[in-house]
């Protein structure tokens, strides 16, 4: 089974929110935004501007007609700046214009007069000065204070990891349309449409069930649209609200990287401690993470750092304790693994130190310290249908990771100026929103009377296949082919209270809700049949056995099956609700069972530095995967991939760089590089591991989006291996991401910022 829509992408069928058929007399908006990081709005001198040709108007704060707040765990984030600005690119003034180019000249003429404040960039200076989004939480299981004195080895260290640009191939963006009675509908690029219309009511001042948002399918996610899409989807609505007319607001690239907040930077402490087995006995912890100017969703970032702070390893006595840092940086957001592998990376980096000055091989340590069935994690979940150690094992055995070390090894003493390196990198990470009340989603199925489906679900399709998986869900359980499914689009009006498409959970959740209801219609048109021939209806042909001994209708018997249950008034609609069971979790002692399952894997990776240009190739990336039972190993193989390269991308090239003054240096593809097909690995082979899959994975088929992109920390850890080869220094800093040019400097320490003469007597 292939995904449904790849052959629609490639010949330009699929509609993206650009291609709705523009209306008649749309007007097309465009974000003035601060050109401060930080200061005191005095005023704004709009009058040049709507003096423009083709503007016809120009919005505030003072237009809003309800609450300016689209905050969300946090109310700290207004839609359109008052009395201060708090990051570069903060909206603070909508223009209207006939014409798009309109629109964007007419921003070059509004003045804003701002009082310029003190800037912070850097988490550990904002914690200095106490400037937290939420108090500080610790997740604490034994006492690691007192197991420091049983260690025989401690460690201590820091490791940086960088933020991450989204760069969906579809920048943010929204149309908005004024409907009958004060409302709008929205057509927005979101993974959040209950997001963004449970924030346009508010700022419109109406209640949700005028507010209806629609959503065909985005051109990726990552994340940047779980909550950053509500800003645009709310203006396009605030601009329609208030002028009466459809206004579309799509961001260009450079305005979208600019404005939108990205992957958390983290800077963290560390500190592990081992007995004489090397057996983890204690790990402490303190994550600063950049939460930029507004909560947006960095407290949930954070904890779910925290939930996986100890990634695959039992470690009996934890103390992780993280600071959500205010900066005056756009606000940062969910990416793809939401503080998850800003957790594992400092960990890997712990076992890496400690590794190093043991003079260790680091898969040693990891292969001896994974977590076992019935082990505890901080937050008191076990560990159970764990996989991690037949994760390791299976891809050990498979890609020969005593063979793949060896090679490196030979290599690396016959080679000078090229070094390879090697990482294993193990993987376990849970499954369900972190706040429980997320995990639930509904499904509408219609059963038209010509046989054919329509499926309705919270679920957003945005390239990683869940209208796929969803429409395979149902046409198993109603046994019928997928071409009579359609996958709707996802409305509010037709699914309302929906959670966005996120936390890798969006098949499970809408694949429950879809299987769920179509079970019960499944059900009703048997108990249908049965009744139909005892009374042996005049002209349907279904006999009872038949139908009972195929435990549902054949592809033939359907069509009449269904005419003769409309026929007799049978209700061929379903509506079922999902709520994943057995979640809870107690965030005042941070204990409990929140996720639904983890997902397990191991990543073997080997790279190739230059060691004269500090350019580098990944080899080969090799990954044993548990997929539980995968219905569709197409789509699944392909989130593995793209996961892992875009996991790749964060650990190597991608570097999102900001100056002091808050102004985002990394602006565009030319300083901004992510991973091409040259980048990605010459070999990545997936092994799909022997599991069961678990009862609360759809069809036991687990979620699979978001845990393939800490494979990509491998690659970080196999570049240091190499880098070490040739420059075996043990000053080397744990920071992400290791770009070529942060490479070549380790290659040659003497050659840094303060001391600039390259000396390559040593080559
Ligand atoms: N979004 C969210 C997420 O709101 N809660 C989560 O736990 C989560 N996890 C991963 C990605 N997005
Ligand atoms: Mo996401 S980081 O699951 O929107």
């Amino acid at each position: 089974m292939n995904h449904l829509d790849p052959n629609r992408h490639v010949r330009g069928e699929s509609q993206y929110l650009d291609d709705v058929p523009v209306q008649q007399g749309t007007l097309f908006a465009a974000v003035f935004e601060s050109p401060l990081a930080h200061g005191v709005l005095k005023s704004l001198d709009l009058s040049a501007a709507l003096a423009a040709p083709g503007v016809v108007r120009i919005l505030t704060a003072d237009d809003i007609p309800g609450d300016n707040q689209i905050g969300g765990i946090v109310p700290d984030e207004p839609l359109l700046a008052e009395g201060h600005v708090h990051f570069r690119g903060q909206p603070v003034a909508l223009v209207l214009a006939r014409h798009e180019h309109q629109a964007h000249a007419a921003l070059k003429l509004i003045k804003a007069e701002i009082e310029p404040l003190p800037i912070i960039t850097d988490p550990r200076v904002a914690a200095a000065q106490g400037e937290f989004i939420v108090p500080p939480r610790t997740f604490k299981i034994g006492d690691s204070q007192a197991a420091w004195a049983s260690c025989a080895h401690v460690f201590e260290g820091v490791a940086e990891s960088g933020g991450q640009e989204h760069l969906y191939i579809e920048t943010q963006g929204a149309y908005a349309f004024p409907t009958e009675m004060g409302g709008v509908r929205i057509i927005s690029s979101t993974q959040g449409p209950t997001a963004v219309q449970r924030h346009t009511a508010h700022v419109l001042g109406l209640g949700m069930h005028q507010v209806e948002v629609d959503v065909t399918r985005l051109g990726g996610g990552f994340g940047g649209k779980e909550d950053q899409a509500t800003p645009w989807g709310a203006l396009a609505a605030l601009g329609a609200y208030c002028a009466k007319k459809p206004v579309k607001l799509v961001l260009d690239r450079m305005a979208d990287m600019r404005m939108t907040g990205k992957r958390h930077p983290y800077s963290s402490d560390f500190k592990i401690g081992f007995d004489a087995d090397l057996k983890i006995v204690a790990y402490e912890v303190e994550f600063y993470q950049n939460a930029g100017a507004a909560a947006d969703l960095s407290p949930a970032v954070m904890e779910r750092t925290l939930f996986h702070a100890t990634n695959a390893y039992f470690v009996p006595n934890v103390t992780a304790t993280a600071y959500s840092c205010r900066t005056n940086l756009p606000p940062n957001t969910a990416f793809r693994g939401f503080g998850g592998p800003q957790g594992m990376f400092v960990i890997e980096s712990a076992l890496a130190k400690a590794a190093e000055e043991l003079g260790v091989p680091t898969c040693e340590l990891q292969r001896r310290n994974l977590l076992r069935e019935g082990d505890l994690f901080s937050y008191r979940q076990p560990a159970e249908m764990c996989h991690a150690e037949q994760a390791w094992d299976t891809a050990a055995k498979e890609f020969d990771l005593a063979g793949i070390r060896a090679e490196v090894e030979r290599f690396n003493q016959t080679n000078k100026l090229q070094k390879k390196g090697f990482a294993v990198m193990p993987i376990c990470f849970g499954i369900s929103f972190t706040k429980t009340p997320m995990n639930q989603t509904r499904a509408l199925v219609h059963i038209y009377s010509d046989g054919s489906v329509g499926i309705s679900t919270g679920a957003v399709e945005m390239g990683q296949g869940v209208n796929t998986k969803i429409a395979q869900v149902a046409a198993r359980t109603l046994g019928i082919s997928i071409n009579r499914i359609k996958i709707e689009t996802t409305n509010t009006t037709r699914v309302a209270n929906t959670s966005p498409s996120a936390a890798s959970a969006t098949a499970d959740l809408n694949g429950k809700a879809t299987e769920m209801a179509c079970a019960a219609l499944r059900e009703r048109l048997l108990r249908h049949a049965e009744v139909e021939y005892t009374l042996n209806y005049e002209g349907i042909e279904i006999r009872n056995e038949e139908v009972l001994a195929a435990g549902m209708p054949t592809e033939t018997t359907w069509d009449k099956l269904v005419s003769s249950a409309f026929w007799k008034r049978v209700a061929l609609t379903e509506n079922a609700h999902y709520a994943t069971p057995d979640l809870h979790f107690d965030p005042a002692t941070n204990t409990g069972h929140p996720f639904a399952y983890h997902v397990y894997g191991t990543a073997l990776t080997t790279v190739t530095v230059d060691c004269l240009r500090g350019t580098y190739t990944v080899d080969a990336l090799r990954i044993a995967h548990d997929f539980g039972q995968s219905f569709n190993e197409v789509i699944d193989r392909g989130q593995i991939e793209g996961g892992a390269v875009q996991g790749i991308g964060w650990m190597t090239m991608e570097e999102v760089a900001y100056n002091d003054e808050g102004r985002l240096l990394s602006n565009s593809l030319n300083s901004y590089k992510i991973p091409d097909i040259y980048a990605a690995p010459k070999v990545l082979d997936v092994h799909f591991l022997d599991t069961p899959g678990h009862p609360k994975a759809i069809l036991r088929s687990k979620a699979v989006g978001e845990p393939p992109l800490m494979y990509g920390i491998g690659t970080y850890f196999a570049l240091r291996d190499a880098v070490r080869a040739f420059q075996p220094h043990t000053a080397l800093p744990f920071s992400a991401p290791m770009t070529p040019e942060k490479t070549l400097v380790s290659l040659y320490p003497e050659f840094s910022a303060t001391n600039s003469t390259f000396n390559l007597s040593k080559v």
